[in-house]
């Protein structure tokens, strides 16, 4: 599995040009991107990133590559892992909880291309929960609300404790019974005050590279 995640992040590497602003992103197949990107900048490589958690901004610096977090530019490509991903490339993300960085990188890229292992892959968004990030005040209202929308949410927890995202928030996972419609989910959450993100990523991904025991494939545009 290991190897398979790396071969899709060294797939994906061969899209980084000198010059570009990139978004990094969080998980253990966007770790391998990071890593590989880092391997690039030590033979010369220039380029600026834009990390999408405290873990990932940790080791892009360990790695000696550039980072900021505040740019008036778009970014020109992000790569970054899905938990699901079904056959219109939208995604589900954040089970690694930084669902809300995520997006904001990946809404302010040109360019979004998801590495992942072939089970990733979904005929619909649903198969397992969807991460639903919640300002710690009053969430249980909050909760309250995800449930009138038929969500079944759970709270996340973390050594027996709240997770605690790197925003200060916290994550409810929330089940729902697929197919469902993704756009009118995705608006009700983006309307409710409580609601700091969710991981339904409809239409950012521009193409996913996907490996699995036969090789590696491309989807979407090349
Ligand atoms: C992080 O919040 C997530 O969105 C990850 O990108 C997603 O969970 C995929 O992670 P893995 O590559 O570890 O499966």
């Amino acid at each position: 599995m290991e190897e398979l995640k790396r071969a899709a992040a060294e797939e994906a590497l061969r899209e980084v040009r000198d010059g570009m602003l990139l978004g990094l992103g969080t998980g253990s197949t966007a770790r391998y991107f990071i890593e590989g990107l880092g391997r690039l900048v030590g033979e010369g490589l220039r380029v600026t990133s834009v990390a999408t958690s405290r873990a990932s901004a940790d080791l892009a610096r360990s790695l000696g590559i550039t980072l900021v977090e505040d740019i008036d530019a778009p970014l020109d490509l992000t790569v970054d892992g899905a938990d699901e991903i079904d056959p219109g490339l939208n995604l589900v993300k954040g089970l690694g909880g930084a669902l809300l960085r995520e997006k904001v990188v990946a809404g302010a890229s040109r360019a979004m291309i998801v590495i992942a292992t072939e089970d990733k892959l979904v005929d619909h968004l649903g198969r397992g929960p969807l991460p639903v990030e919640v300002l710690p005040l009053l969430w249980r209202r909050t909760r309250a609300t995800l449930v009138d929308i038929g969500l079944e949410p759970t709270l996340r927890e973390a050594d027996g404790a709240p997770f605690v995202s790197d925003n200060g928030n916290l994550i409810l996972d929330c089940r729902f019974r697929p197919p469902r419609d993704l756009p009118r989910l995705a608006a009700d959450l983006d309307s409710l005050p409580g609601v700091m993100g969710h991981g339904l990523f409809l239409g950012m991904a521009t193409s996913a590279v996907v490996a699995g025991p036969a090789g590696v494939r491309r989807l979407g545009p090349a």
